[in-house]
């Protein structure tokens, strides 16, 4: 039996404070045991609902937990989807307040812009490039609004994938005759290479996690729209980061782009 909807709406709320607040909070299967993951996508819908309803604008999507490096990281091995809202974008270098999250983290990502509206029952890389305006090296910051950062499937879920920040890199790329499986990627903070990783690593292909992700969204009546920014999925684990770090993401052939905390 589904969570009836006065609850996936509670559930939203506490969600939204908790990352309004900055302040972790129990996972909400604690609460709600029963919660699958139909329930969760349902309290992300109410999250996005409400922020929408606040006046933030969708700016595009992402997807997670797409490479192995990560699902090792947060013992969750199924790719996930959120929804990203344009006062989230962080413009490359500018100062990010680590105090207004409660344990960020970021991650290298190949972030992606379409230029045709996406989404099918069958979606793949195919589809998925001739709809590509451009790409870019990115970074998200994501911030489990969960204790500990520790989660499970449907928690994350819920949590809109822990999605918090992401900067987009200055240096758009067209992808004609750029493979984005090749794409190689180094991590630095504080000025040291901590992790690397290359788009192979993300299902194979940047482009099959976007595909996913258009077809997750087709099975629920939705599609990537025109001009949509979508992060396709961390190369390798997420680095935790405190106020003063530093963290770069150098993607050779498409340059780089950085997150300063302060
Ligand atoms: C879930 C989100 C993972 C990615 O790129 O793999 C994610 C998490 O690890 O908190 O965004
Ligand atoms: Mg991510």
């Amino acid at each position: 039996m589904p969570l009836p909807a006065s609850t996936i709406d509670a559930i939203a709320q506490r969600l939204d404070h908790a990352a309004r607040d900055a302040r972790g909070i129990r996972m909400v299967s604690d609460e709600h045991p029963e919660m699958d993951v139909a329930d969760a996508y349902a309290v992300q819908d109410a999250l996005r609902r409400r922020r929408l309803a606040a006046g933030l604008r969708l700016s595009g999507f992402k997807a997670g937990l797409t490479s192995l490096a990560k699902i090792r990281q947060m013992g969750v091995d199924s790719p996930v989807f959120g929804f990203l809202t344009a006062d989230a974008a962080i413009a490359d270098g500018a100062e990010i307040r680590a105090a207004a999250m409660i344990h960020p983290r970021v991650e290298a990502e190949i972030g992606i812009v379409t230029k045709t509206p996406l989404g099918s029952a069958d979606c793949g890389i195919d589809e998925v490039l001739a709809a590509i305006d451009h790409v870019v090296p990115a970074l998200e910051i994501i911030d489990s609004r969960y204790q500990d950062f520790k989660f499970d499937l449907r928690n994350v879920i819920a949590d809109n994938t822990s999605a918090a920040r992401y900067v987009v890199g200055l240096a758009p790329a067209p992808v004609t005759g750029l493979d984005l499986a090749a794409l190689e990627v180094e991590i630095e903070k504080n000025g040291e290479v901590v992790a690397s990783g290359n788009g192979a690593a993300v299902l194979g292909h940047p482009a099959a996690a976007v595909a996913a992700l258009a077809r997750h969204l087709h099975a629920r009546g939705e599609r990537i729209a025109a001009g949509s920014f979508i992060l396709s999925g961390a190369v390798a684990e997420a680095i935790a980061v405190q106020a003063g770090d530093v963290v770069v993401s150098r993607v050779a052939g498409l340059g780089s782009v950085q997150a300063r905390f302060a």
